[in-house]
């Protein structure tokens, strides 16, 4: 199987909560290569960007308000299977859903405000790391 990246990040929820070191260090300990790190505030015309297929639903405007409301953690992870890894090791968006051990189980507060994002498909890991890992993508 060949090594895949996909684009992950720390939300502002979980950086406020000083949870970044602890979910730096799940990631590394499930054997991901991180290939990419920068903390950043994203400005809302890459958040636009980033939810782009999300404009249609009502919570569009507080999703772009609520990632730009303080620093993030972007990373680009690299493992065999990266992009299902990723999703399974964050758990579904719902906290109160997702299952036990997974990093939002331990660290989300709420739907919206859900400790982590990871790309859903091949084309949208190629897409965010084209945005936000440009010297990366390929
Ligand atoms: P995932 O992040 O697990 O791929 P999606 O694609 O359903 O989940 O949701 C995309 C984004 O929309 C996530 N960042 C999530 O926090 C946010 N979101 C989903 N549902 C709601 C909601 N009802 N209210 C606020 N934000 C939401």
């Amino acid at each position: 199987m060949a090594q895949e990246i996909t684009f992950a990040m720390i939300k502002p929820d979980a950086v406020a909560a000083k949870n970044s070191g602890k979910i730096i260090d799940i990631i590394e300990q499930n054997g991901f290569n991180i290939v990419g790190l920068q903390k950043i505030n994203m400005s809302k015309a890459q958040a636009n960007q980033l939810y782009a297929i999300h404009k249609e639903r009502p919570f569009f405007g507080e999703m772009v308000n609520f990632i730009t409301s303080g620093p993030v953690i972007i990373m680009a992870l690299e493992k065999e299977n990266a992009i299902k890894a990723w999703r399974d090791l964050m758990g579904v968006t719902n906290p109160a859903q997702a299952e036990e051990g997974t990093i939002r189980k331990k660290f989300g507060k709420s739907i919206g405000e859900n400790a982590t994002h990871g790309s859903d498909a091949a084309q949208t890991a190629k897409e965010e790391i084209a945005l936000f890992f440009p010297q990366l993508s390929r």
